[in-house]
């Protein structure tokens, strides 16, 4: 694969869409090839799994099931979006990836780190981001934002000890293995987000052009 796979993770509302939207702007006006997408989501049949994530229903899902469906989503997106955008030597710009998993199921649910980590093999193999983004913002601030544009979805309508776990396990992931990960303050207003970003551009041109 010789393309870049820069994913944008964070808790609820901390801008990822946004923020994607701006880098890919700024990365087209340096003559770079950028692809857009998310999880879960990113192709027609992953889209509708994603629809079924996000519904509230009145038979709970177990979490099992939803750790199942994230990755029934992840491997049809691989197979058929990113796999082939990478081996074009495509930039993926992919809002949310594995780390949500480790986030949500893991930190959220509490499904363990290693049952995870059995199907991340299983479907990624060796494939793993080259940069990610965490966005961090204080959970209410985000929930806040995410309130403002309507109806909540099935995870927004979680507590604050689950999203406080999935803030804490972005964060100690990013701690593990600093050279992958970058951690934008996103409580910030959007321009300075924006600034940040900026400052962190030569560093990811440098990787897009290897
Ligand atoms: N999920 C996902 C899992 O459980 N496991 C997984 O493996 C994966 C991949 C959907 C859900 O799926 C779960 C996690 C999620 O709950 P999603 O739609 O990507 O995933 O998640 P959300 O976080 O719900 O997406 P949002 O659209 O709410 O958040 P974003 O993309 O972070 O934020 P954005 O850019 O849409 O901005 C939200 C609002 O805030 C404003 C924007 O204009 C917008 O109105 N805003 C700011 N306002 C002030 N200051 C700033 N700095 C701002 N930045 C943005």
């Amino acid at each position: 694969m010789s393309g870049l796979f820069i994913t944008l993770e964070g808790p609820e509302g901390a801008g990822k869409s946004t923020n994607r939207d701006y880098l890919a702007e700024r990365l087209r006006e340096q003559g770079i090839e950028v692809l857009l997408t998310r999880e879960p989501g990113g192709t027609p049949l992953a889209e509708r799994v994603r629809e079924l994530l996000l519904a509230q229903s009145d038979e709970p899902m177990a979490a099992d099931t939803e750790l199942l469906l994230v990755f029934a989503a992840r491997a049809q997106h691989l197979a058929r979006v990113i796999g082939p955008a990478l081996a074009r030597g495509c930039v993926v710009l992919c809002d949310r990836f594995t780390d949500a998993t480790y986030a949500y199921q893991g930190g959220g649910r509490g499904l363990s780190e290693a049952r995870i980590a059995l199907l991340e093999n299983f479907v990624q193999g060796e494939l793993r981001p080259d940069l990610t983004l965490v966005f961090d913002l204080p959970i209410e601030v985000g929930l806040a934002r995410a309130a403002a544009r309507g109806r909540l979805d099935r995870f927004e309508q979680e507590g604050q000890g689950f999203f406080e776990a999935v803030r804490q396990t972005y964060l100690r992931r990013a701690s593990l293995e600093p050279q992958r990960y970058r951690i934008v303050d996103a409580a910030q207003s959007l321009s300075q987000v924006q600034q940040a970003l900026d400052a962190l551009l030569p560093h990811i041109v440098g990787l897009c052009r290897g």
